[in-house]
């Protein structure tokens, strides 16, 4: 359980180099007994990558509101409401963006303290068996 807090100290953190880190991905995504099977990984990799869309959608947002055409005028936080209501229907405002990312990154982090840390405390068989969970509902076992 104390090994992945160890693994910087003791050189097992992943190389320079652009093969030879996804080897390092690879490998020790395996050593945790398939990363990509684990329901936590899953979670962790999809509040990443939610993570970064939100950021793009905002950053393009705030960079072109805040850049108008010659002559005209920065726009405000009414036309940034404006842009996402006439494009998808639905606006968040410019607290709910800020809330939204904090827990979108907050999540990231959270799932992939748990990944790690349930790959070999609490399952012990390779990730893809854990699937098989379904299997042993009373209703059919
Ligand atoms: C948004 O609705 C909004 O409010 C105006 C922003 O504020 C500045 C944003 O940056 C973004 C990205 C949105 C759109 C987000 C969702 C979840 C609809």
């Amino acid at each position: 359980m104390i090994r992945p807090f160890l693994m910087g100290a003791w050189g097992y953190g992943f190389p320079y180099g652009i093969l030879s880190h996804l080897d390092w991905v690879s490998n020790t995504g395996y050593q945790y007994l398939h990363f990509h099977y684990n329901p936590a990984h899953m979670l962790a990799v999809s509040f990443f990558f939610t993570t970064t869309f939100a950021l793009a959608l905002h950053g393009s947002l705030i960079l072109s509101s805040t850049n108008p055409a010659k002559g005209e005028t920065v726009k405000t936080p009414e036309h940034e409401d404006t842009y996402f209501r006439d494009t998808i229907g639905y606006s968040i405002g410019t607290l709910g963006i800020h809330r939204l990312g904090l827990f979108l990154a907050l999540s990231a982090g959270f799932w992939s303290a748990v990944c790690i840390v349930i790959s070999g405390p609490f399952w012990t068989q390779g990730w893809p068996e854990w699937w098989g969970w379904w299997l042993n509902l009373p209703v059919w076992r």
